[in-house]
């Protein structure tokens, strides 16, 4: 039937929260407002002025198959997921929605979406996964493009076109739209900076990173040019599906949620892809700060073993940095990767030094001569920071952004604390109270070696140690070795010495 037939009301109303029930117990956001929201809800249009004015050949672009797995996904967010998609696509491009039910509580809440025009529902016998789980759609899909979307998204104003030319013009193209804001307290769709790109730092953590202001202005004269990506977020993305094939698919592997994108990236760039943000497609998508469903082996644990059979398959010897980041993750077992690297193999994948040079430059890459990097953390959210000073400056506290910066320091086998080519230097001498200022690194200058011992950094053959203790007026200054919590400094990588 078509969508504007189904019973809405009665497949929402069935799963209501009840009297009483918090609203966010279930799936992590406010279900309740959800719920409120007419499927076809109108959407502000957040492209670029300069998108709507672009027309596409229909006739000249391949069909896609939507692949949407779930897992205990709220019915009104799954339903809007769906409409969306046949609402906002020239009908001749979707030729179906792949619902996976990836072992739902309620099999209802997918099988019920079949009587929808275009949708089919495959239902696994057991928790899969989403990377599984994906797998089983593309592997069922008839289109010659696949698109992947979470479960809780909506789709905006001629998404699709762009998405789909893209890939027309170059298959191994990996297109993802900018992915907007759905809040998830009230559900107001907001659209995202379009100056974004995804990242990560050493710990290989999905992060977004702010263009350079460079680069903004070089991308005025052209907003709506495609934005080459290092990583993708993960959940939404469109991509030719023999090309899928060829490279590998998704590591069957991995379990439940977290770092098959850090995979699929580093696949696509290092095989001969490439991963673009399209800024003429907007999906907005529910974000939330947990995860409403369980994790079969520990959430910690599986996102860490997902990581690592990454780590060890793409990332060559540079999967030490990692390591040295996360030190915990050598602990937990990888299993077998053989068919993985099979696949670097087979598609003639370029080492991750090129990955590192040519598609992510921006990520500081630890010197030779490092024995500690990165930030220097005190406590959960602290860390040291130059505070934008140069020569002579004080140093001081600042909450960790982790992304280089002005937090990024290494440390060498001089015994100096280097940020750029400033040292940590006491500046007064090896006294109490002496502040640590900047200065121009020199091997012979007593007054810049400082040792890790235990987690003080303690002034060369002195008993001083860098102490945060009066930051607020001085910055950073000498201080008697006390083991005091206002002496106690962690580097994010803080063992490069092996
Ligand atoms: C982000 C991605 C997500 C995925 C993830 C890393 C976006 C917007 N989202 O997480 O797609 O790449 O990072 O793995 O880029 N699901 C299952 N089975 C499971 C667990 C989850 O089918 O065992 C479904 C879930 O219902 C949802 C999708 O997988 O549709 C992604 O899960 P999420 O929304 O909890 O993850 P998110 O958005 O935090
Ligand atoms: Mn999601």
């Amino acid at each position: 039937i078509p969508w504007r037939d189904f019973d809405e009301s009665s497949y929402i109303s069935a799963t209501a929260i009840h009297h009483g029930e918090d609203k966010y117990k279930r799936n992590k956001f406010n279900q309740q407002a959800s719920d409120k929201l007419k499927c076809d809800r109108p959407v502000p249009d957040t492209r670029n002025g300069l998108c709507s004015s672009n027309s596409w050949d229909l006739s000249k672009l391949p069909a896609t198959s939507v692949i949407v797995t779930f897992h205990n996904e709220a019915r009104s967010t799954l339903l809007r997921t769906v409409v969306s998609v046949l609402n906002r696509s020239p009908p001749s491009l979707v030729r179906e929605i792949i619902l996976v039910d990836d072992f739902s509580d309620n099999a209802e809440d997918g099988q019920l979406l079949a009587q929808i025009e275009k949708v089919r529902v495959l239902r696994n016998n057991q928790r899969e996964g989403l990377m599984r789980s994906r797998i089983r759609g593309a592997d069922a899909a008839a289109a010659p493009v696949l698109t992947f979307l979470d479960s809780h998204v909506e789709c905006n104003k001629n998404w699709l076109e762009p998405l789909l030319q893209r890939i027309a013009d170059d298959r191994t193209a990996v297109v993802c739209p900018i992915i907007d804001v759905i809040n998830m307290d009230n559900f107001e769709y907001i659209g995202a900076s379009a100056d974004l790109r995804g990242g990560f730092d050493w710990n290989l953590v999905f992060k977004w990173d702010y263009m350079s202001s460079e680069e903004r202005r070089s991308r005025a004269g052209n907003p709506t040019a495609p934005i080459s990506t290092p990583m993708i977020a993960g959940g939404l993305f469109s991509m030719d599906k023999s090309y899928f094939n060829q490279l590998g698919k998704y590591d069957t592997a991995m379990d439940v949620w977290g770092g098959e994108n850090l995979e699929i990236s580093f696949r696509v760039w290092q095989c001969g892809g490439r991963l673009e943000i399209i800024p003429c497609s907007r999906v907005g998508h529910v974000f939330r700060k947990q995860h409403p469903y369980t994790f079969p082996g520990g959430s910690g644990n599986v996102f860490t073993r997902n990581t690592r059979r990454a780590a060890e398959v793409w990332m060559d010897d540079y999967k030490e940095y990692y390591y040295a980041a996360v030190p915990s993750a050598k602990l937990i077992p990888f299993g077998n990767i053989e068919n993985r690297l099979q696949i670097r193999v087979r598609n003639q994948c370029k080492p991750f030094k090129w990955y590192l040079e040519n598609v992510y430059p921006e990520l500081r890459v630890p010197s030779k001569e490092s024995v500690a990097f990165g930030s220097i953390k005190q406590g959960v959210n602290k860390c040291i920071d130059t505070l934008g000073h140069v020569q002579e400056g004080s140093i001081g506290l600042y909450e960790c952004h982790d992304s280089g910066g002005n937090q990024e320091f290494s440390m060498n086998k001089e015994m100096q604390i280097r940020h750029q080519d400033l040292c940590f230097t006491a500046g007064e001498g090896a006294r109490e109270g002496s502040i640590i200022k900047l200065r121009h690194c020199d091997e012979n200058n007593t007054m810049q070696k400082f040792e890790q011992s235990k987690s003080q950094l303690r002034l060369y053959q002195s008993s001083y140690c860098i102490d945060s203790r009066h930051e607020r007026d001085m910055g950073l200054i000498l201080s008697k070795c006390d083991h005091s919590r206002s002496q106690q400094w962690r580097f994010s990588m803080g063992d490069l010495t092996h």
